[in-house]
């Protein structure tokens, strides 16, 4: 028998949400991009990140599995456009439904301050929460044009919370980040050129964290030859194969939850939109 599986509003091989299993994950959508500064169109990640997902295969040649995992799309959250604070508080609810069921949430954005939201509903529910953030840029401005609530402030809401900070694939970042972090002792940085010259301190590193595990990718920590369609590109970034490897060290430890945000594109089969799919594939796949 011949089945059509096509279905581009639910992540590729995504199970049907009414035998939900616990300890499973769950994808949710966040179709916002208010505060976007540079390059605009994140609202629509969500559904050409999920299109892309279906150009993918089950088995998976990198780590040599099939993608067993069981995991769920529950559709996108109701935004509240122009509206970031509110639209965090959304998120939130609705990941603590998903805690609730004992389902770990997967976020595809949207602009980063989806991750705000997420963040502080697991950080409530977990202590030592430890947030890994792939970026090109801190986010730690205490406001960005007078806006508390931003993509460009999301991991300083997030530090507020009293969560670690790994900061991984960084090349752009202001003088008062700079001076933030060294005022504080609990944020660990790598930059771009660590990444590219000595992974293996990085692997030895992030095997060794202990505690639950946040990982929040910001598409823009790739290089943008690779994933041009971000809100922020900027030149020096990673390769596949180093996320790959950063996932593959992560893929073991205590997840809890992961995001993969600022996909900024409308176009199908867009470069930055599969890479996002990958990512994800290749977390669910890993993580079984
Ligand atoms: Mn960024």
């Amino acid at each position: 028998m011949l089945l059509n599986t096509y279905e581009p509003w639910k992540f590729a091989f995504s199970q049907e949400t009414e035998n939900l299993k616990e300890n499973s994950y769950g994808i949710i959508g966040v179709p916002f991009d208010s505060t976007t500064s540079y390059h605009s169109g994140a609202r629509l990640g969500p559904i050409v990140v999920r299109e892309a997902s279906f150009g993918f295969e089950k088995y998976n040649t990198i780590f040599n599995k099939d993608l067993t995992t069981p995991f769920y799309d529950f559709g996108d959250v109701n935004v509240v456009p122009g509206n970031c604070k509110e639209t965090c508080g959304i998120v939130e609810d609705t990941v603590n439904e998903l805690l609730e069921l004992n389902i770990k949430p997967i976020i595809i954005g949207g602009e980063h301050s989806a991750s705000i939201g997420a963040i502080r509903a697991l950080s409530e529910k977990y202590d030592k929460l430890t947030v890994i953030h792939l970026d090109a840029h801190r986010d730690l401005a205490f406001d960005f044009v007078g806006e508390k609530y931003s993509h460009a402030t999301v991991m300083r809401r997030v530090h507020e919370m009293g969560v670690s900070l790994v900061q991984i694939g960084i090349r752009s970042a202001s003088i008062d980040e700079e001076e933030y972090v060294k005022s504080t002792y609990d944020i660990q940085t790598f930059k771009n050129i660590d990444v590219h010259k000595h992974m293996d301190a990085i692997e030895y590193y992030l095997i060794n964290i202990d505690g639950p595990i946040y990982i929040s990718i910001d598409m823009d920590v790739i290089d943008p030859s690779i994933a041009p369609s971000v809100g922020n590109p900027t030149p020096g970034g990673l390769f596949i194969s180093e996320i790959e490897t950063i996932m593959e060290s992560l893929a073991h430890k205590n997840v809890v939850g992961l995001d993969v945000v600022e996909t900024a594109s409308n176009r199908l089969g867009d470069n930055t939109a599969v890479v996002a799919a990958k990512i994800i594939r290749d977390f669910l796949t890993l993580v079984e």
